[in-house]
Parts: C-alpha cells; sequence; structure tokens
C-alpha cells in the first residue's frame, strides 16, 4: 500500500474550507492508503497563540478528525510534537535550503507584502519544517489545498536535494489536490481565500459553528448583480465558490447543479446550499459531541505516537547518519 501523510494546523477553529480541501479527502483516502495525519502544532506557534485557546483548539480539532470519519484503526494519527524527531530533522531539512527558495514562498511573501509585522523567523523556516514532517515517514502522496501546493514542491526539491548530496535516503512525495474545493473562498469576499486566520468571521465557516449561523453566513453570502445562475468564475465569482461548496459536499458536479437548478433566483439557491451544508456540520457536529464526552482522545493520540516515532526515529538515525552527526550506535 502506497503511504499518504497530511496534517492541519489548527491555529483557530477548524473551517469548511479547511474541511473541503483536505480533511474529508483524508477520510476517503485511508482505505486505499496507509495514512498518516497528524495535527500541526509547532506550525501553530509560528504565530502567537493563547496557550489556553490553543489548547482548546488542538482538541478540538482531533475530536473533528474523528468526527469527519478519520478511523484510528485505518489510519494513524497524532500530535507532531509527540515524535521529536519532527523538530530535529525539521532543522536538519533549514541547513539544506537556501535563503532564496523561502524568499519564493508565496504564503510568506504574502504576509510580507500586506505590511505585516512581527514576523517570526518560525514562520519563515516553516516550509523546513513541513518538509521533515513528510520525508519522514516516505510518504509518496501529500493531500493538501491549493495553498499547500508549493511547499509540497518545495519538499520534493528538498528531498532530491538530499538524495543527491547524500545518496538515496528520502522518497519523493507528490501533492495531490482534490478536483473540486482546492480552494474555497470567503462567503463575503471571493477574492479571498476561506481562512481563519483572516479575522473575518462573516466570511468563514466554522465547523462548529452554530447551525443557525450556519444558515445566515450563506444566506448573506455575496453573489452579484447579474440575477442568473452561472457558473463564471470572473464574472460571479461568489455564486461560483457556493456551487464549489455544493459540488464538494454533494459529489455532484457543478455542470450538473447548474443544470437542476438553473432558472432559479439567488436566494432559493443559497437556501438549498444552506441546508446542504448545515446537513453535513449538524452530522460532524453530533459525533463532536459524542467523542470530546467519551474520553476517547488521549489514548488514541498515544497509540498514534507510538506508531508514529517508530517510523520516524528510524528516519531520523538514517539522515543522522548519513550526514555524520551521528558517531555512535544509541542505547
Ligand atoms: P489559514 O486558514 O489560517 O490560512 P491554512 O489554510 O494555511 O490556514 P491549515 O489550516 O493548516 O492552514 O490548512 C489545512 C489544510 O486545509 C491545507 O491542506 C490547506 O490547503 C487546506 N485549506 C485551508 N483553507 C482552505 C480553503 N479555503 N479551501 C481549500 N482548502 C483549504
Ligand atoms: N503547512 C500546513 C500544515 C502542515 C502540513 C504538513 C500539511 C504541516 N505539516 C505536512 C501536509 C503535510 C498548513 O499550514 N496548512
Amino acid at each position: 500500500m502506497e503511504r499518504m501523510l497530511s496534517a492541519i494546523k489548527p491555529t483557530g477553529q477548524l473551517t469548511l474550507g479547511n474541511y473541503i480541501g483536505a480533511l474529508r479527502n483524508f477520510v476517503r483516502y485511508q482505505d486505499d492508503y496507509e495514512l498518516y495525519v497528524f495535527i500541526a502544532n509547532l506550525h501553530c506557534i509560528t504565530v502567537y497563540q493563547k496557550p489556553e485557546e490553543l489548547k482548546k483548539n488542538l482538541k478540538d480539532a482531533v475530536a473533528l478528525y474523528l468526527a469527519a470519519g478519520l478511523d484510528p484503526k485505518k489510519c494513524t494519527l497524532f500530535l507532531q510534537t509527540d515524535v521529536r524527531a519532527h523538530a530535529e530533522l525539521g532543522y536538519i531539512m533549514a541547513c539544506n535550503t537556501y535563503l532564496g527558495e523561502l524568499n519564493r514562498m508565496t504564503q510568506f511573501k504574502d504576509k510580507q507584502q500586506k505590511g505585516e509585522t512581527g514576523l517570526s523567523a518560525g514562520l519563515y523556516t516553516y516550509p523546513c519544517l513541513m518538509a521533515a514532517d513528510i520525508l519522514l515517514y516516505d510518504a509518496n502522496y501529500v493531500p493538501v489545498g491549493e495553498d499547500q501546493k508549493q511547499h509540497v514542491e518545495l519538499t520534493r526539491d528538498l528531498a532530491e536535494r538530499f538524495n543527491n548530496r547524500y545518496g538515496e535516503t528520502f522518497v519523493v512525495p507528490s501533492p495531490l489536490t482534490p478536483k473540486v474545493g482546492k480552494r474555497i473562498m470567503s462567503l463575503n469576499d471571493p477574492s479571498k481565500k476561506m481562512s481563519k486566520s483572516e479575522n473575518n468571521d462573516k466570511g468563514c465557516i466554522y465547523l462548529l459553528d452554530d447551525l443557525n449561523v450556519v444558515q445566515k453566513k450563506v444566506m448573506s453570502a455575496v453573489t452579484d448583480s447579474y440575477g442568473e445562475l452561472n457558473l463564471d468564475k470572473e464574472k460571479q465569482p461568489g455564486l461560483y465558490n457556493l456551487f464549489e461548496i455544493y459540488a464538494a459536499l454533494s459529489d455532484t458536479s457543478k455542470e450538473e447543479l447548474l443544470k437542476k437548478h438553473q432558472g432559479q433566483g439567488y436566494g432559493e439557491f443559497k437556501k438549498t446550499v444552506s441546508e446542504c451544508v448545515v446537513s453535513e456540520l449538524s452530522k460532524i457536529q453530533e459525533r463532536y459531541k459524542e467523542i470530546i464526552a467519551s474520553n476517547q482522545i488521549e489514548d488514541i493520540l498515544n497509540e498514534g505516537a507510538l506508531k508514529a516515532q517508530r517510523i520516524a526515529e528510524r528516519k531520523l538515525e538514517k539522515v543522522e547518519r548519513k550526514i555524520g552527526i551521528n558517531i555512535h550506535k544509541r542505547r
């Protein structure tokens, strides 16, 4: 079975964008791949987080992974810091990355260009840690939303560079973006990604939002003045985004959905989309409540950590030996 690995950094509550672009696809893949999924808590602190909020978000993220359908019997689910090898290989990767490569990463560049101040060194070097996350497990595939593709491409370059310098060590991974929903846009500004870190609550649906709020957010999504349902990403980006969400959640193509709803007004169409989103989230929220009440998270994370550590530590030792920093056999 080929290996697959992915992660989400719960810097806040998980969003519908995370769910459609990433989480939901992990669930589908768990039957066909040897899947490793972790909570990227080291990535979270590249931007300051209030400790108490962070703890809650991390726990919620595990519960939401499970509520969305990840099954610890089928995949390995763990917390990044439970496997110390991530941070160490992250440092080694940083030593094998050129500044020019990091300067090209659009996520960091965008923040700089927006004039954000107080950006941390951790945020700048985080693609090196992400490369380590992936390479430790010899993952063949990395399912991510579009915004993360560039980081996986960098990981490929780093893996190839390392293999050339030190001999065959890492599997070169491929990014896997979903056909539908690889970039869900903000509901009140369809030119921006739906994002938990944009401080734009109206445009962002959180998986744990009250269902009435979810409905309101969809109903007040920005559309246009054409007044006709079409699939035109340029002219009707808000509507296109609603089609994208609806198509992803109903596993139906946008074209088919357009045919089905052609002639309807925006209000009626939004109502259908909101019902579809509410129905999906209500199932997730119900399971989430059961999971939080059942206290199973601790055991699942411990078991996942053990499985992940075995693989990651072996790989890290191999790397240390290859680059010459390991001079004795540890007992
Ligand atoms: P932020 O939402 O704070 O910008 P992020 O998207 O960079 O965060 P994560 O929350 O770790 O970071 O993202 C986890 C996964 O969800 C990644 O694979 C990412 O590509 C995907 N993802 C995030 N937002 C969206 C979106 N709006 N549409 C599709 N996929 C998304
Ligand atoms: N960088 C990603 C989260 C992430 C990840 C990974 C995704 C951290 N490590 C490894 C895939 C594989 C993010 O910020 N969205």
